[in-house]
């Protein structure tokens, strides 16, 4: 079978250990055929979420320069995905990087700010305005209920939400200027998953079963797996099904296995079959 190339430039940190970031998108879109560039934003030891005393090098004098070389060598993305930033500026470099880079491609904006109704370590107010701007960018924004509250300026949401509430959020988002939006971390009728709303307003949500605790490094295994579903064809609704399944198993397997989940979800033994999931649609719609 001869497939088409699919590839991506995924910016985000590269945190050595805890595997969230750089170290959950490159596994994940190769296992789903996608070739794909890595950008970093930062570098540290570990993430910042539960650890203290990690390192952390901001990469922001790097990006431009980085991309500028990509282009000048021929470099064409068929996505730009973006995820956690080093600092406020960085937020205007990939507006640049788009820009730059990004005619013809899927602008991919996973604003990575915070969760449960609270910001990261390393993230300001000011980043997350920046952010905001950067999502009005982007084709594609995938964020929490928090970054939500954050891009719109809204109080933060939780708990049970009717699916005409999440309708308005996605609505809201997708108003800002992005066609496509997907709200992860939703609550509806006891169960918990994720929601998206396509470019004709149509809403499609998965919802599964809910595993107790917060699990790192999963809302990355998510955005990456959705824009891994999306590169090979996938509606966005299919996509998002697959990044929600996937991430849900990987949590019960996290949940049984890691002895502390600081250390990341426990993904790699799962990949085999989301390959084939990827090459089970990719034969079933001859897209490829
Ligand atoms: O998973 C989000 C994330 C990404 N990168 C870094 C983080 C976090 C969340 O805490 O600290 C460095």
């Amino acid at each position: 079978m001869i497939y088409k190339d699919v590839s991506c430039a995924a910016i985000h940190d590269l945190s050595g250990v805890g595997k969230c970031s750089l170290t959950v998108a490159l596994p994940v879109l190769s296992a789903c055929g996608v070739e794909t560039a890595v950008l970093p934003t930062a570098v540290l030891s570990t993430h910042t979420g539960g650890f203290t005393g990690y390192t952390f090098r901001d990469l922001s004098e790097d990006l431009l320069p980085i991309a500028a070389h990509w282009k000048q060598v021929g470099c064409r993305f068929s996505a730009l995905y973006s995820g956690f930033l080093g600092s406020a500026g960085q937020t205007k470099t990939v507006a640049e990087i788009f820009r730059m880079l990004g005619e013809g491609s899927l602008l991919v904006v996973d604003p990575v700010l915070g969760d449960g109704g609270r910001l990261y370590a390393t993230i300001t107010e000011e980043l997350a305005a920046g952010m905001a701007e950067l999502c009005q960018k982007a084709d594609l924004v995938i964020p929490n209920l928090t970054e939500t509250s954050y891009l719109l300026g809204t109080p933060y949401q939780e708990g049970e939400m009717t699916p005409e509430e999440v309708g308005a959020l996605l609505g809201a988002l997708r108003a800002r200027g992005p066609k496509l939006a997907v709200l992860t971390g939703v609550r509806c009728g006891g169960k918990l998953g994720s929601a998206s709303m396509d470019a004709a307003g149509k809403m499609e949500m998965c919802l599964l079963e809910e595993i107790p605790g917060s699990y790192h490094g999963t809302g990355d295994l998510f955005a990456s797996t959705l824009v891994g579903g999306l590169l090979n064809g996938m509606t966005l609704g299919k996509a998002c099904r697959l990044a929600t399944e996937f991430t849900h198993q990987v949590i019960v397997t996290t949940r049984e296995k890691s002895k502390d989940i600081r250390f990341g979800p426990k993904f790699e033994v799962h990949l085999p079959e989301l390959a084939a999931r990827v090459e089970n649609f990719r034969r079933e719609n001859h897209s490829f």
